[in-house]
C-alpha cells in the first residue's frame, strides 16, 4: 500500500526535525510531503538537513493558509496515485506512533479515519477555556451536522485516496481552519466509511500557534454555513476534480476550480495563491 504522510509547516523549526523522525519510525515505508510557506525561521533548511530521501518539500510563496496547503496535499496524493493520505500537524501536537493505528483502520475498510481526542480513550492536555472550547465545539459540530463522530476539528487524519476522487476540490475550498470541518462533511456527503481512532493530543513543542484571533467566529460561520450544505444537499456533489496546471505559476495539480459548470478561468492556484 502506498503510503503519504503530510504536514504543512509555517515557522515550525524546532518541530519539524522531531516530527520526521517520529514518522520515518512509525512508518519507514511512506512518502512524506511537507507544505512550507516561506518560513523565516528556517524551518525549510532543517528540513532538507535530514538528507531523506523520501521527503518532498514544496516551498510557497508566502502565508496561504492550512487549508490550501492541504487542498495541495490532496492533489499531490491523487496526482501521484498513493493509496493513503497522512495528515497531521507539525508542532508536536499529533504523535507520529499514532500514524499505524489510522493506517490500520483504512487496510479495515474505512476511506476516512481521524484521530480523536474525544472518543474512548483519546485525551488532550489543555486545560481551562481551550479544553472547554474545543470539547464544545466538536460537541456542536456533531449535532449541527448530525455526523456521529466525536472529532471534527483536528487535522490527525487518514483518507483512502481513491475514494477522494469524488470529492469536488472547490467546495472543499473554505477559509481559515474550517477546511478541517468541510472535509469531514464532504466525506459524510460522498457516503465514505468514516471512523475514529483515539489520539494523545500534545500542547505544541516549540514556537507560536498560528490561529488568529477571530477564527472562533470564522469557525462558527463556516459550521453554520456546512449545516446547511448537510441539510438541503443531502447528495453527493457531481464530479468536479480537473487538477489543471495553473495558468499563473505553472505548477501541475494545483488549480483547483470551483464548479464543474464554470471550469477555468474561476478558480484559484493553491501553489501559488494566484484566482482568475
Ligand atoms: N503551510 C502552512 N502551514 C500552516 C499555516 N498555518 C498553520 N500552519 C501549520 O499548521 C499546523 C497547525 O497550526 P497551529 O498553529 O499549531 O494550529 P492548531 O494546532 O490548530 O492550534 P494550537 O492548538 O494553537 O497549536 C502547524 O503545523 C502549523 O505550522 C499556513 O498558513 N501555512
Ligand atoms: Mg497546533
Amino acid at each position: 500500500m502506498k503510503t503519504l504522510v503530510f504536514s504543512a509547516t509555517y515557522n515550525e523549526a524546532g518541530n519539524v526535525q522531531g516530527l520526521l523522525r517520529g514518522i520515518v519510525a512509525a512508518v519507514p515505508e511512506a512518502d512524506i510531503l511537507i507544505v512550507d510557506d516561506n518560513s523565516q525561521d528556517g524551518t525549510a533548511q532543517a528540513l532538507r538537513a535530514l538528507q531523506l530521501p523520501q521527503l518532498t518539500l514544496i516551498e510557497r510563496p508566502g502565508k496561504m493558509g492550512l487549508g490550501t496547503a492541504h487542498l495541495l496535499a490532496f492533489c499531490h496524493a491523487l496526482h501521484h496515485g498513493y493509496d493513503t493520505l497522512v495528515t497531521l500537524d507539525a508542532d508536536g501536537s499529533h504523535e507520529p506512533a499514532s500514524i499505524p493505528a489510522l493506517i490500520g483502520q483504512i487496510r479495515a475498510g474505512h476511506d476516512f479515519v481521524i484521530g480523536s481526542r474525544f472518543c474512548p480513550g483519546g485525551s488532550l492536555s489543555y486545560t481551562g477555556y481551550r479544553r472547554f472550547l474545543s470539547r464544545n465545539a466538536n460537541l456542536l459540530a456533531r449535532r449541527l451536522l448530525r455526523i456521529p463522530l466525536t472529532e471534527f476539528t483536528t487535522s490527525f487524519r487518514a483518507y483512502r485516496v481513491s475514494r477522494m476522487r469524488a470529492f469536488s476540490l472547490g467546495e472543499l475550498y473554505l477559509d481559515g481552519y474550517s477546511y478541517a470541518m468541510a472535509t469531514v462533511v464532504a466525506c459524510a456527503q460522498h457516503r465514505f466509511r468514516m471512523t475514529e481512532v483515539p489520539i494523545r493530543f500534545l500542547d505544541r513543542g516549540y514556537g507560536s500557534s498560528k490561529i488568529p484571533s477571530f477564527e472562533i467566529f470564522r469557525g462558527v460561520h463556516n459550521l453554520l454555513r456546512l449545516a446547511l450544505i448537510r441539510a438541503v444537499r443531502p447528495l453527493p456533489q457531481a464530479e468536479d476534480q480537473p487538477l489543471n496546471a495553473c495558468p499563473h505559476c505553472h505548477t501541475a495539480y494545483s488549480w483547483i476550480a470551483f464548479n464543474a459548470r464554470a471550469r477555468q478561468p474561476r478558480g484559484a492556484c493553491v501553489a501559488c495563491g494566484a484566482s482568475a
